[in-house]
C-alpha cells in the first residue's frame, strides 16, 4: 500500500514539473552542468566564461564542453554566501584579455570581504591561466560572518567599472562613508578613483581630524543592503536589484549621490521579526522603483537587448533563487513592473543574454545536485 502511494506521489511530481515546463513560453534546453555555479559571461568568440563558488573558472562552448578548471585563479574563501563571485571582460579584453574576477577573501583572524582582481587570460591545449593578477578593490573593513558580499561587476559604456557591495550582514556600514560596504561603487578599470565620483571631497568637507579611510571617494550611491544584481538598461541607466530582509526586495534605479534608506528604512521587516520602518515613512531616501514581498530572492538583473525575444526587448530578467523564477519587468523610464514570472522549478543563480539573443540560465546547485546551464529559446 505504501508503495503505492508513493509511486503515484512520485507521478504527480512528475505530471507537475512536466506541466510546468510546458506553460513556459520558451524552450529550456539543459546544456551542462556545474558545481555551484555563480556567474556567466560571454567571450568576443560566443564560448562563455563560468565561476564556481569553490573557485573554479571555465571556459564553456555553446554545445556544453568545458574546459579544464584555469589555473591561477585567486584563493576563494569559500562558505555561507561567498567563494567565487561574478566575471567580467575588460572593455578592451580582444586586445589585453584582462578579465575581473570577484571573490570572497579570507581577512585577520576570523574575517573576510569581497575583493577584485583582474588578470589576463591566457588560454592553452587544458585550459588556461591567469597572470599578472592584481588585487584593484576590497571590501572594508573586513569583518566576520559568510553574507552580503554583493559583488556584481559591470563595465559602463565609458570604460568605468561598477562594483555592488553588499552590506556583509552589518546593517550600519550602508549608511557609514567610512565604510564601502552596502553601497554602489564606480571605478576606473584599474581601481583608482575618479576625479568625478561624488563624495571624493567628502573628507576633507565632513571631519578634517579623523583618519582618513580613503573609501568614500568609491562611492556614487549608499544605503543598499545586498545588491546581487547591477545591469544598464537600454538607454544607458543603471539599476540594482537588493535581496531585501524578510520581504522588501528592491528594484532600484541607480541615482548618482542618492540614498536608498537601508538599514532606516525598507518594505520588509527584519528576519526576527522586528519592524523596519518602510520607505513611505522617510521620504528623504529614494524608494525603489518595484519591490516585492514575498520576496524573488534575486540572483542576477540583466536587461534584455536583443531580438530573439521581441517582446522582451529593453525588460528586466531577473533570475529567482527561493521564487524559483525568472521575473519579466518592463521598465518606463524610473518606473517599472513586474509583468510575468516563469517558474522554472529550480533556484535560479543567474540568466545572461548570449550573442544571439537566446537566454542561458544558470541553475543554482540544490543538495547533492549539479546546477544546470540552461538555454531558453523562443517557442516557435
Ligand atoms: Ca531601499
Ligand atoms: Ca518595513
Amino acid at each position: 500500500m505504501r508503495k503505492v502511494i508513493v509511486v503515484i506521489a512520485l507521478n504527480l511530481v512528475a505530471i507537475a514539473a512536466g506541466h510546468a515546463q510546458s506553460n513556459l513560453p520558451f524552450n529550456v534546453e539543459p546544456v551542462t552542468s556545474f558545481d555551484e555555479p555563480w556567474a556567466l559571461t560571454f567571450l568576443p568568440d560566443g564560448r562563455m566564461l563560468v565561476t564556481e563558488k569553490k573557485g573554479n573558472l571555465f571556459i564553456v562552448t555553446r554545445d556544453g564542453q568545458k574546459s579544464d578548471s584555469i589555473d591561477g585563479v585567486p584563493d576563494v574563501d569559500y562558505g555561507g554566501q561567498g567563494g567565487l563571485g561574478d566575471v567580467a571582460l575588460h572593455p578592451n579584453y580582444p586586445a589585453n584579455k584582462i578579465i575581473y574576477l570577484s571573490y570572497a577573501e579570507g581577512g585577520v583572524g576570523d574575517t573576510r570581504g569581497a575583493a577584485v582582481a583582474r588578470a589576463v587570460l591566457t588560454e592553452d591545449s587544458g585550459g588556461g591561466y591567469l597572470s599578472d593578477l592584481e588585487v584593484i578593490w576590497r571590501q572594508y573593513p573586513k569583518v566576520v560572518g559568510f553574507g552580503h558580499y554583493g559583488h556584481r561587476l559591470q563595465f559602463d559604456d565609458e570604460g568605468y567599472l561598477w562594483i555592488s557591495s553588499g552590506d556583509r550582514q552589518k546593517f550600519t556600514p550602508s549608511q557609514d562613508m567610512q565604510s564601502n560596504m552596502g553601497k554602489i561603487l564606480r571605478l576606473h578599470d584599474d581601481g583608482s578613483i575618479p576625479d568625478d565620483n561624488p563624495f571624493v571631497d567628502y573628507f576633507t568637507n565632513q571631519n578634517p581630524l579623523a583618519d582618513d579611510i580613503g573609501v568614500y571617494g568609491q562611492i556614487w550611491s549608499l544605503g543598499h543592503r545586498n545588491p546581487l544584481g547591477l545591469a544598464f538598461d537600454l538607454d544607458g541607466g543603471l539599476w540594482d536589484m537588493e535581496m531585501g530582509p524578510s520581504g522588501g526586495d528592491e528594484l532600484n534605479r541607480i541615482r548618482r549621490a542618492t540614498n536608498y534608506g537601508y538599514p532606516i528604512v525598507s518594505n520588509g521587516e527584519h528576519y526576527d521579526g522586528r519592524p523596519i520602518p518602510n520607505h513611505d515613512t522617510h521620504p528623504e531616501f529614494q524608494a525603489p522603483a518595484v519591490w516585492w514581498t514575498p520576496v524573488v530572492s534575486p540572483g542576477n538583473l540583466i536587461f534584455y537587448g536583443g531580438t530573439m525575444f521581441r517582446d522582451w526587448r529593453g525588460d528586466a530578467l531577473i533570475a529567482g533563487l527561493s521564487s524559483q523564477a525568472i521575473v519579466r519587468v518592463e521598465i518606463d523610464g524610473d518606473t517599472a513592473r513586474e509583468v510575468e514570472r516563469y517558474n522554472m522549478g529550480a533556484r535560479i543563480r543567474g540568466v545572461v543574454e548570449g550573442p544571439d539573443g537566446a537566454i542561458w540560465v544558470l541553475e543554482d546547485e540544490e543538495e547533492g545536485s549539479m546546477g544546470r546551464l540552461l538555454k531558453l529559446t523562443p517557442r516557435r
